[in-house]
């Protein structure tokens, strides 16, 4: 078969034969009969026929009948068969007769891929000659391109070392060991190695030790995991040719080219070995090249691995790196944790763990981290208290405080001060382990001032500044009245003006004051009931049956105690109301000008009246009731305070204040002023409401709302 100008068969087949057979597919086989077959054919014929199929192959022509007028060399009638306008055969006569020439079964086969066939017919009478023609079928033949003989003339065979045919085609193979040339007919020594990737591994110039063919182009790729570095041993034995120059010897011709990515490239000759090379890389091509001429013998080399190296982390303050190695390889991992109170921070955040693993770049795959003291945050406020550190600051890790409370108005609750250490787990602890924050419980009925002297409210006398701190002037429908702090939030008064026919006052007709001893200035900042509870067996429709007179007002707002307002104490359990004892009757109420004017005070005033003996009370009772018919009767739940010859006593505007008993350097609130006949009068005594009676509805109500 002829090579085309097409170099690669599939464009030849695809571009020269859609020029020779535009629009049809190659034609493969086909029939070729004499005209008019199968009757007779005419006289004074002159037909063509060109037959071709594609390149590589050949037509092979059968006959399935031929009757053409035999004569001696087909001189008259003929079929003749041409290639490239050379005859290959001329037929005529029947396959069963002996005359002229024809093909029998025997098949013509076609030098190349085309035919001509050429039919001649004389002038003869036909009715003498009731010749048909031919029939005959062709086909295309692939030509067996490599089966073809050695050329004698000494050009190159088809292939030089082996053919394989194609259809229509045909291409050369090597042998082991050898490779194609680019001029896809001749083979070269092959040392193009492939990849190198096992960890370990031996490598050596074509033909070594002996010296290699001429013009080698050699290449090897030593190309290992990542994280691993290559280092060549070449052998003693090395020989590359190297020539002298003026510059020295010179890898000029032949060299053995070592390339590191990233890095120059090192081109080795001579005749001595260059003994080890650490690359430092994953990944290293060989070159080995010579030229037609000058000899080198070649070289070897084992080649090794090694894992790549990471830094030893440097040590974290206050944590702990682990594990601590002599050396850190590819793949390595080290964890680092913080020391007992530090936490891990990267980046300025915190972090749950630290793990770091040694990557192929030889570089840990993250910084490494800082322990920083942890910190227990704020510890919770105390309220009316406050904390003092012991040690530590910040908050931080072993630091330890304790909580106060602001004395003398508040103590802390169980009286033991306990201390907080901030713990590992960050949290505030005590040594006995409480984790919630001490209570600051009011101090009661302790003024930072005590009253003295004389003292009279009908014969009263000023309370200095924060002497009486419990006392509250309340205004109830514009009637002014007194009550005492007893709680942050509760105002005990009596039931007689929060009741008026029969049903409570609504809250927001109450107006409570206290802190201050001067009307003007307490009266600039009032406070609000958020709910009254009058005692429910207080009933006194007609005002002559004073009761169960005591009440609680609860205020909307919590007060914070100090030095003026600070409640006084509940009685206390068995509470006793010893006769003579002086107690301390306080108020806003009405002192006496002269002799027939009263007037209301602008200050608070105060008196110290004595306990009357319950009988004394009720035979100054009787007498009251002598001379008025509405006097309210005396109860269990009421006792008298006040003098015989009368001058110091309550008042109006002083009704529902505290009359206040002093034990164990207390005041705690024994009566509320309640009624009585006149003020000051002589042997009239102020009546006051038991309140050691009512301890357990005070309670009560004060737990309930
Ligand atoms: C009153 O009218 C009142 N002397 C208060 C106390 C006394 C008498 C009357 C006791 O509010």
């Amino acid at each position: 078969m002829e090579r085309t100008f097409c170099i690669i068969w599939f464009l030849y087949v695809s571009v020269c034969e859609s020029l020779l057979f535009p629009d049809s597919k190659p034609v493969m086989h086909g029939e070729v009969l004499s005209p008019e077959y199968p009757q007779p054919y005419p006289p004074n014929l002159q037909k063509r026929w060109d037959l071709s199929v594609p390149n590589g192959y050949q037509i092979r022509l059968a006959f399935s009948h031929m009757d053409i007028e035999a004569s001696a060399g087909c001189y008259y009638d003929s079929l003749t068969v041409l290639y490239n306008e050379k005859v290959l055969a001329k037929f005529c006569g029947q396959e069963n007769s002996a005359d002229g020439h024809h093909p029998g079964n025997q098949p013509i086969l076609s030098p190349g891929n085309r035919l001509t066939l050429l039919f001649q017919t004389d002038s003869n009478n036909p009715e003498k000659h009731q010749n048909v023609g031919f029939s005959a079928q062709y086909q295309a033949i692939d030509i067996d391109e490599c089966s073809a003989p050695e050329p004698r003339d000494g050009s190159d065979s088809l292939c030089a070392q082996i053919c394989l045919n194609t259809l229509g085609s045909y291409i050369c193979s090597c042998h082991h060991g050898y490779e194609l040339r680019s001029d896809q007919r001749t083979c070269a020594l092959s040392c193009t190695g492939g990849i190198f990737d096992e960890p370990q591994g031996h490598l050596s110039s074509p033909g070594y030790p002996n010296s290699p063919p001429h013009a080698l182009s050699c290449q090897y790729v030593i190309s290992v995991d990542s994280g691993f570095t290559v280092t060549l041993n070449f052998s003693d034995n090395f020989h590359v040719e190297s020539v002298d120059t003026q510059q020295g010897p010179n890898c000029l011709y032949h060299w053995l080219q070592v390339t590191v990515p990233h890095r120059e490239p090192i081109k080795l000759c001579g005749a001595k070995s260059p003994g080890v090379i650490e690359t430092n890389s994953n990944t290293v091509r060989l070159d080995y090249h010579t030229d037609d001429e000058g000899l080198s013998n070649g070289w070897s080399l084992d080649y090794s691995t090694q894992r790549v190296n990471c830094p030893p982390p440097s040590k974290v303050a206050q944590g702990r790196v682990t594990p601590m190695l002599a050396e850190y390889f590819y793949r390595d991992y080290i964890f680092v944790r913080c020391d007992q109170g530090y936490k891990l921070m990267m980046d300025g955040h915190e972090i749950k763990s630290f793990s770091a693993m040694c990557q192929n770049n030889g570089q840990w795959h993250l910084p490494l981290p800082e322990c920083h003291i942890i910190d227990c945050g704020e510890p919770e406020p105390l309220l009316n208290g406050g904390l003092t550190f012991l040690s530590g600051f910040q908050n931080q890790y072993r630091s330890v405080f304790q909580y106060h409370c602001n004395e003398p108005f508040y103590s802390l609750l169980g009286g033991v001060n306990v201390s907080f250490t901030c713990e590992a787990d960050r949290k505030w602890r005590s040594h006995n382990d409480v984790v919630v924050s001490p209570t600051c419980l009011p101090v009661c009925g302790k003024p930072i001032k005590h009253v003295s002297g004389i003292q009279r409210i009908i014969g009263g006398s000023d309370a200095p500044d924060n002497t009486i701190p419990w006392q509250v002037m309340l205004n109830v429908n514009q009637n002014r009245g007194g009550g005492m702090v007893i709680a942050d939030r509760w105002v005990m008064t009596a039931a007689h003006n929060l009741i008026d026919k029969n049903s409570k006052v609504a809250t927001e007709a109450i107006q409570i004051y206290m802190g201050h001893n001067n009307v003007d200035t307490i009266l600039q900042t009032p406070l609000y009931a958020a709910s009254v509870h009058t005692h429910p067996g207080y009933n006194n429709p007609n005002n002559v049956d004073y009761n169960n007179d005591i009440a609680l007002i609860k205020l909307q707002d919590p007060v914070t105690f100090n030095a003026s307002i600070m409640p006084i104490c509940l009685p206390p359990e068995g509470a006793a109301y010893e006769t003579g004892i002086m107690g301390l009757v306080s108020g806003f109420g009405i002192t006496k000008l002269g002799e027939q004017r009263f007037a209301l005070t602008n200050k608070l005033k105060y008196v110290l009246v004595p306990l009357v003996a319950e009988e004394e009370c009720a035979k100054s009772a009787v007498s009251w009731k002598q001379e008025s018919a509405n006097i309210p009767d005396l109860t269990n739940n009421m006792f008298c305070a006040g003098m015989r010859e009368g001058t110091k006593d309550s008042c109006q505007g002083d009704s529902r204040g505290p009359y206040a008993l002093y034990d164990h350097q207390r005041y705690w609130a024994a009566g509320i002023v309640s009624w009585g006949v006149g003020c000051g009068k002589k042997g009239a005594y102020g009546v006051y409401t038991r309140v050691a009676n009512y301890l357990d509805w005070i309670n009560k109500t004060m737990q309930e709302n």
